[in-house]
């Protein structure tokens, strides 16, 4: 297979849409994960930008808004849309939803969804992977959009370079709740539907709840669907790239990384079910020891 997806991902490589449409397929139904052609890639010089927050808060709407700034001078654009309700929902809502972007046909921005596939809570496995697929795609800006619902915001943190929570005014209640897993990763905060009343109200909450003595977390008022406070937002963002804490937290990143592709590179060649039928064979006998056994791998 490898020697057949070459000339594939050289398309891929030379900017080619389609053949990046079909390499991220490839990945998705694991056809091939691309690892002899992307150990040849030099390093990304771009930058991930991860976009999470509740359901409905704006998140495609900000994402949209800032594919049009980073449009502007000249950079290709690539969207990673994961969307773990689709679990629930039909495939249609998820083409609708990719459609409801403006930038659909636009040759330098490519938009692409995925489901979580039966991973509750979990961005898709081949995630990772596409995320290099797509750096091989010659893009200067990747942007992912996750629904901030359960643990996979923690995922999505792991994969960019700069991580947005977006929160809308009247989330006061749920703030709380969410404290653990979305106050945790964000980099920057956005406050969208500010249009809204209490807007302000609900910021100075959010930056008291944020405020530590050693740095303070960006809080950044939105109206997406105005594309209001994008200046704004894109100079935070910048700033977050240029901070010096930012190469700590990637070098923290890429270890992650490593260390699952690692650890999935050694199980590669355990067989799940040959292992439950020595396990039966040996717990029958009377000699099943958890400890003796995986000594043996
Ligand atoms: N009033 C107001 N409405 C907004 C704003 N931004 C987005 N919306 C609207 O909010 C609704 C949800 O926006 P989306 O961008 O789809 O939200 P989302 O967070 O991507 O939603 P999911 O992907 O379903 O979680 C849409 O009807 C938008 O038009 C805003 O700043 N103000
Ligand atoms: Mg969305």
């Amino acid at each position: 297979m490898t020697d057949n997806v070459s000339p594939l991902f050289r398309d891929i490589q030379q900017g080619n849409f389609r053949a990046l449409a079909r390499g991220i397929s490839y990945i998705e139904n694991e056809v091939t994960d691309f690892f002899s052609q992307l150990k040849d890639q030099p390093p990304f010089p771009g930058t991930i930008v991860g976009v999470t927050g509740p359901p409905g808060a704006g998140k495609s709407t900000l994402v949209d808004a800032l594919i049009g700034e980073f449009i502007q001078t000249q950079k290709k654009v690539a969207v990673l849309c994961v969307d773990p309700s689709s679990l629930f929902h039909s495939g249609a809502l998820l083409g609708d939803r990719i459609r409801m972007s403006e930038w659909y046909n636009h040759p330098d921005v490519f938009i692409r969804s995925l489901s979580s596939r039966g991973i509750l809570g979990g961005l898709h496995p081949g995630i990772l992977n596409i995320t290099e697929l797509l750096k091989a795609g010659g893009f200067d800006h990747i942007l992912i959009e996750t629904v901030g619902v359960g643990q996979n915001e923690i995922d999505i943190a792991s994969l960019a370079d700069v991580t947005l929570v977006v929160l809308v005014p009247e989330a006061g209640d749920e703030i709380q709740a969410m404290k653990a897993g979305l106050m945790e990763i964000g980099d920057i905060f956005v406050v969208n539907k500010s249009d809204r009343p209490d807007a302000d109200i609900f910021v100075r909450t959010l930056r008291q709840m944020l405020s530590r003595p050693s740095h303070e977390t960006p809080v950044v008022k939105t109206i997406a669907s105005e594309k209001k406070g994008l200046e704004e937002l894109m100079r935070q963002i910048d700033g977050q790239l240029q901070h010096p804490a930012a190469a700590d937290k990637k070098y923290r990143l890429l270890t992650e990384r490593a260390l699952h592709l690692i650890s999935r590179r050694r199980m590669q060649d355990i067989d799940r079910n040959e292992m439950t039928q020595k396990i039966r064979q040996l717990s029958e006998a009377g000699t099943f020891n958890l400890y003796q056994f995986i000594a043996g791998y």
